[in-house]
Order: C-alpha cells, then sequence, then structure tokens
C-alpha cells in the first residue's frame, strides 16, 4: 500500500513539477484535433509526387478529347514504363500517378466495360497494358502507384444515366484497385464542361476505393484524404491549414480561396496538393518546353514550403518514352533541392528555449530529421502566451531559406510567428520573416542573404495549449542568390 502511495505522489509530483529525472515522466501535449490518419502522414512525408498524363491526346496533340478519337490512333511503339520509374526514382519521388482515363473515356488498361481501351490500338496488337506495365515497372523500384479515374467520359455512351454510369464507374474502379497490386492514392478529378446533368454517387466511390485499398488516400476537391490546392500553378496559400470543413463540400466543390488556404477551425484533415505540369500542357506536345530549374524551384517552395505535396506532371511523348528534356530537367531539380536541403547551417547549434516541457521535449529535437521528436514548451494552461526557441551557431553562418516544421502527428497548431536574426555582438534581433501557418514544412525564402550568429523564432498564436517544433534548420540556396543577382 504504501509504495502504491509514493508512487502515486511520485507521478503526481512529475507531471506538477517537471523538474531533474522526474521530467522524463510529463506526458506529451494532447493531440488537436483534427490529426491525420497514417496514410495522410506517409502522403505528406513524400513531399513530391510525379503525375504522369498519357493517353490519346497524346497522339492527337490534344488537351482535352472528345470521346471520338479513333483508338487506333494510340500507339507508343517504344513505351518504356521502366525508363518513368527509372527518372522517378533518381528524381526522389516516391510515388506516380497515372492518368489511366482522362476525359475522353480512352482507357489504359483493357477494361472488360468498353471497347475505347488499348485493347483497340495498334499498339502491341491490341494485347498491351500500360497500368500493368507501370505497375511491374514502379514496383521493380521500390515505388508506389497512383490511379487518375476521370469521372467525366466523353466517350461512354451511359454517361448521363445515373445508375447505369455510377455502377460502370464503379465496375471500372474494381477492375483498377484489383489488379495491379497496393494502389497508394486515387485522384477523382471533378472537372467536367458539358450540360448533362447527372448525380456522381461519390460516396459509393469513395466506400469501395476504401474496400478494397485500404491505405490509398481519395484526391477530389474536398477530399475525403486530400483536396485540391485550388489552382493549377503549383501554388498554395501563404496561410495554409491542412483543415478544411470537408462534410461542408461535395467533391466537387469549394471555393478556390478556401481549398488555397484551408480552416483554422476546419474539422476534417485534408491537407493540400499541388498540381502542376512541368510544361504548359498537361499532355504532352511538340512545341512545349520544360519549365526552368528556377521556376520548379518556385513552385516548390509555394507548395512543398507552404505545407502541400508537389504532384508534379511529366506527360511521356508520342514514342511512350518521358522525353530526355524533361527527365533532365526534373533530376536536375531533384540535385539542386538535395543540395540546398541536405546541409543544414544550423546543424550544430546549441538551441534554447522559453521553457521546456520536460526532458524528451528538449529544444535541440529541432536539429533532428524525426517528425516525432519536437520541442515543446512548458503549459501555463490558463495564460495564452507566447513562447520561442532560439538556435545559436559558434560562427557566423549565411543563408537565405529558414525552414520550420510541425510535428502534425499532434495537430497544426501554430498561428502566428516571426523569425528574428542578429549578428556578432549585436543584442537587437531584427525580424527577416513572419508567418501565419507552419504545418508539415515552412519554408521562408529570404530576399536577401542573410548572416547570422542567433536565429529566433517567436510563436505568438497558437492552437492548443501549447505550440509543438518538430524542426527549425537554416539552408542557402545559390540558385535563388543567382537568380536576384541576374535580374
Ligand atoms: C483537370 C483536367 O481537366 C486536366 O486535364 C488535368 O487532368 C488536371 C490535373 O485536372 O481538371
Amino acid at each position: 500500500m504504501a509504495r502504491v502511495l509514493l508512487w502515486v505522489v511520485c507521478v503526481s509530483v512529475c507531471y506538477h513539477v517537471e523538474v531533474g529525472l522526474c521530467s522524463l515522466n510529463v506526458p506529451p501535449p494532447l493531440p488537436v484535433l483534427p490529426v491525420p490518419s497514417s496514410s495522410q502522414v506517409k502522403w505528406q512525408q513524400r513531399e513530391m509526387i510525379m503525375f504522369i498524363h498519357f493517353g490519346i491526346n497524346t497522339f492527337t496533340n490534344s488537351e482535352r478529347g472528345t470521346g471520338k478519337e479513333n483508338p487506333e490512333l494510340f500507339n507508343p511503339n517504344g513505351l518504356d514504363a521502366i525508363q518513368w520509374a527509372t527518372v522517378a526514382k533518381e528524381a526522389g519521388f516516391s510515388l506516380l500517378i497515372l492518368t489511366a482515363k482522362h476525359h475522353d473515356g480512352f482507357c489504359l488498361w483493357p477494361s472488360a466495360y468498353t471497347n475505347q481501351s488499348v485493347k483497340s490500338s495498334l499498339w502491341k496488337d491490341g494485347k498491351g497494358d500500360v497500368v500493368k506495365d507501370l505497375s511491374e515497372a514502379v514496383r521493380a523500384q521500390g515505388l508506389d502507384l497512383g490511379l487518375y479515374l476521370s469521372p467525366w467520359d466523353r466517350f461512354e455512351p451511359f454517361y448521363g444515366n445515373e445508375l447505369q454510369y455510377n455502377e460502370f464507374y464503379l465496375g471500372q474502379l474494381q477492375e483498377l484497385l484489383t489488379k495491379y497490386g497496393a494502389i497508394s492514392e486515387v485522384w477523382i478529378d471533378k472537372f467536367k464542361k458539358d450540360n448533362i446533368t447527372m448525380t456522381y454517387l461519390f460516396s459509393k466511390w469513395v466506400a469501395i476505393i476504401k474496400e478494397l485499398q485500404i491505405h490509398a488516400n481519395v484526391v477530389s476537391n474536398a477530399g475525403p484524404d486530400v483536396r485540391w490546392v485550388g489552382n493549377e500553378n503549383g501554388t498554395a496559400g501563404l496561410t495554409s491549414w491542412s483543415t478544411i470543413n470537408g462534410s461542408s463540400y461535395p467533391f466537387d466543390q469549394g471555393s478556390k480561396g478556401y481549398l488555397n488556404s484551408g480552416d483554422p477551425y476546419g474539422t476534417d484533415w485534408i491537407p493540400p496538393e499541388c498540381d502542376v505540369s512541368i510544361r504548359k500542357g498537361w499532355f504532352w506536345h511538340s512545341d512545349q518546353k520544360p519549365k526552368s530549374l528556377s521556376q520548379l524551384l518556385d513552385i516548390y517552395y509555394t507548395s512543398v514550403g507552404r505545407n502541400c505535396v508537389l504532384l508534379l506532371n511529366i506527360p511521356p511523348n508520342t514514342t511512350g518514352l518521358l522525353s530526355e528534356e524533361d527527365a533532365e530537367r526534373v533530376i536536375e531539380f531533384s540535385k539542386a533541392i538535395k543540395t540546398i536541403f541536405s546541409k543544414d547551417l544550423a546543424a550544430s547549434a546549441s538551441v534554447t528555449a522559453s521553457s521546456v516541457r520536460g526532458e524528451t521535449f528538449s529544444p535541440s529535437n529541432v536539429l533532428n530529421n524525426d517528425l516525432w521528436t519536437y520541442w515543446a514548451p512548458k503549459d501555463f494552461r490558463s495564460s495564452k502566451k507566447s513562447h520561442w526557441i532560439e538556435l545559436k551557431v559558434e560562427e557566423v553562418v549565411e543563408f537565405n531559406v529558414v525552414r520550420i516544421q510541425e510535428t502534425i502527428v499532434l495537430g497544426q497548431r501554430v498561428m502566428e510567428y516571426g523569425v528574428y536574426v542578429s549578428g556578432v555582438d549585436e543584442k537587437k534581433m531584427m525580424l527577416v520573416s513572419n508567418g501565419t501557418t507552419i504545418g508539415y514544412k515552412k519554408l521562408h525564402r529570404l530576399e536577401n542573404p542573410v548572416k547570422a550568429i542567433r536565429v529566433l523564432l517567436v510563436i505568438w498564436k497558437y492552437k492548443g495549449n501549447v505550440p509543438i517544433i518538430s524542426s527549425f534548420g537554416l539552408h542557402f540556396d545559390p540558385v535563388y542568390n543567382a537568380s536576384i543577382n541576374k535580374y
């Protein structure tokens, strides 16, 4: 009995005093709901996903087919899905999403529900299957597969008949989700431009996806797992919440501004994905060129750097290969990201903070790359006070990117903050950037490189009892620097 009493007293003291040895026992802060599912965390940690727009449009030099195309036109006689997957792997993508069917209705797999597919094409005498080729190629590289299946189908004669078309769509989903192994993401594009009125039985589609592929994230305008960012240029809002009120929006709606910034009081965790093409069009056209490295890096900062995942489209050409210039550009892009972010100039900094919740939540946790370890300040409960964390390096460092990350598994919390710096012997700190949301990753690209010895993050406003910072780093981006010098 005495022992039990002693234990109770000790636990209670540990909880309230939060010092010395006992501090190990301080429990983590409570999550601020909603929080991401494990599939959503995995999705977020991918940071970049490759989109592949390929289909009959590739052969008609079009962006939007009519459904009247002759399937014999599809003949990518050099198609090599291994090349797609190899480029993806080299460029650091862990997931590839293929347009199994675009709005024109042409299917890249031999669907039993239609003849408008590879089986009516000249490619491999109608015996080919692009989805199969890609699924095997990605697995061989240790990558994952996702599929885009357009609900708007301009070929299908049933389109417009609610019952028949919804059954048809469910049938196609079932084929795709049972024949090609694990599918990590299903893209349900809301786009439709005709006068045909028909209700999509969206909740039934999601139910069958979850039944057949429990870990797949379903993407549409408003989720249920991932939302569209509201534009196709790779730009999330400066304020970028992973939360929205998903249940108030049908899958094909949601105002662009709302989807772009999210909702601090949203009841559902439905983070944004930024879809953008490396070229002007989604499909390959001989007269288009890939975006420049600095354009791609701008996109990286406005997507991954604003709490999003970048879904970058690289369209195969009529031969069935990613064109060399696109492949070279995307690999150059990924190398630039590695160069910038593999070196954290604060790696050996000493880190102090306004307060520490307990030893497990030490400020120095922000120097490792582990999402699950973090700095948390003391919980002052009643007061909504601000908190700070400071990096101090031994010798002056020059940087133009500040990276801040939250432990999103405990919710997205920070609502207002500022980043200050000071040089040697300078007592005064200078504000260099500020922001609203952080989320999984926030990258502040500074107008000009800064030389500093101390870098301070002050958090003024947050949800929950305390803010939680998983990572805080400093980087130098030579490409951005060069472009400033150039223009
Ligand atoms: C849009 C489509 O209309 C485009 O063709 C492209 O597939 C893009 C990703 O989504 O809604």
